[in-house]
């Protein structure tokens, strides 16, 4: 064989070769074609699903666990709505970490933030643009901090910039065992203490316990606060919640000096303590204005399973611990195994959650930066690890969508700032900030 004719021969065997190859080739696109086939009228019916959702697609729920008790709602959308999903590209920054469990949380000045730590009783200033985290601030109260107990909410005066009044909630010592309190004193100019500080409610009586303190509080457009409590857990003094001569498990509405404000429903009611708005509460978590309706909703921590969202009206009895839609932590029944609240005389949940979603700081989103979040509420979830964003169309919750599910962390406050971020602070010392991506 002469070099010429093997090179030649070489030649064909290769070009065989490339042949083969590029049929083999071919073969494997044409399989995945083929395989794209299904996948594409996949997408295609995926494509078709949100002009049906409204109709035939209400069955996917955002909650996708069994139930874990045997309770049917009283309406179909006062339970697992439809899962929604948010379009807008979003920025998740971890803007601090290395925090105790920041309980409560204030914008005082644009991207400031005054921020309780619980535990430890501190109030900071954090920083949203740099994470700049401040020294203590002086002049804070002594709180008790076992178990639940510690500096809880922090909120600012309406006219805070002429005032510098800020009121904080915590857990007191005091005879006869611990309540939720309420104080308030004047930031210095220079940012390092709180000046005057002093106790302005109580919410009595106290109790030998360290559980279910509520203790949110939010200024009304009058210049009162409403204050949640809790009813301290355990049985019986729960019981109090429906009581009118006691502070446990209720939504309180006062001046800020502490008193009564003169229109609340049981002032004329001799026998009724002139602070309360409403009652039947177990452990409000959460409470914020609708900012189109102007309804106040809050976020009550249930039993096992049964947490509810309500809107709070003046009078009403929200009927714990008579009726829920949960049960005992041993999985007992609650009272008489009642659910309906209506029907027992007492308010339905606008929506409640089984299982649970443990449910804490909530905010409503008031900002157009996320158009598509305009109107919607945000509620921090502990042990279920997830930011729950709820649609509500005037009084109904018409969808779900759970946020940040693979953080893992605590999340315990909630706040929008003035610029339209979605500020969650964690047990796990973190505070998210969460932007539309440019
Ligand atoms: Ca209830």
């Amino acid at each position: 064989m002469t070099k010429a004719l093997w090179s030649r021969l070489m030649f064909f065997t290769m070009l065989i070769f490339v042949l083969v190859l590029a049929a083999c080739g071919n073969d494997d696109t044409s399989n995945e074609e083929s395989t794209d086939d299904p996948d594409a009228a996949t997408e295609e019916s995926a494509d078709e699903s949100p002009d049906t959702a409204e109709g035939t697609e209400e069955g996917e729920a955002a909650e996708t666990e069994p139930k874990v008790t045997e309770f049917e709602p009283a309406f179909p959308e006062q339970t697992r709505a439809p899962a929604v999903k948010t379009e807008t590209e979003l920025d998740v920054e971890v803007v601090v970490e290395g925090l105790g469990v920041s309980w409560g949380m204030a914008e005082f000045e644009p991207n400031r933030l005054l921020v309780t730590q619980r535990d430890s009783a501190e109030l900071l200033i954090v920083n949203l643009e740099d994470g700049a985290v401040s020294d203590p601030i002086a002049g804070t109260p002594k709180v008790n901090s076992e178990d639940q107990g510690g500096l809880l909410d922090v909120t600012i005066a309406p006219d805070f910039d002429e005032s510098r009044l800020v009121f904080l909630t915590f857990s007191q010592d005091v005879e006869g065992g611990t309540v939720t309190a309420v104080g308030k004193g004047v930031l210095s100019e220079d940012e390092a203490s709180l000046e005057g500080f002093e106790v302005i409610f109580q919410a009595l009586p106290a109790y030998e316990g360290t559980l279910h303190y509520g203790g949110r509080i939010i200024f009304d457009d009058d210049g009162n606060l409403f204050l949640t409590t809790g009813e301290r857990s355990d049985d019986p003094i729960r019981e109090r919640a429906q009581d009118l001569d006691a502070y446990l498990g209720k939504v309180i509405h006062i001046t800020q000096d502490g008193e009564p404000v003169e229109s609340n429903p049981f002032v004329e009611d001799e026998d009724a303590l002139d602070g309360i708005y409403s009652y039947g509460h177990r452990n409000i978590q959460g409470i914020d204005f609708h900012p189109e309706t102007g309804d106040l909703w809050i976020v009550e921590f249930g039993p096992q399973a049964g947490d509810e969202l309500n809107i709070i009206e003046p009078g009403n009895n929200y009927g714990w611990p008579i009726v829920s839609y949960g049960l005992e932590y041993s999985g007992e029944l609650i009272n008489e195994g009642i659910s309906e609240h209506e029907a027992q005389g007492f308010i339905e949940p606008r929506y409640y959650w089984d299982p649970t979603s443990a449910p804490s700081g909530s905010s409503f989103y008031d900002n157009n930066a996320i158009p598509e979040w305009e109107n919607n509420l945000f509620i921090g979830g502990l042990v279920s690890s997830y930011i729950a964003r709820v649609v509500i169309e005037g009084d109904t919750i018409v969808g779900e969508e759970r946020l940040l599910t693979d953080e893992g962390e605590r999340f315990r406050d909630i706040l929008v700032t003035e610029d339209g971020a979605l500020i969650a602070a964690t047990d796990g010392g973190k505070i998210y900030k969460i932007t539309a991506a440019n």
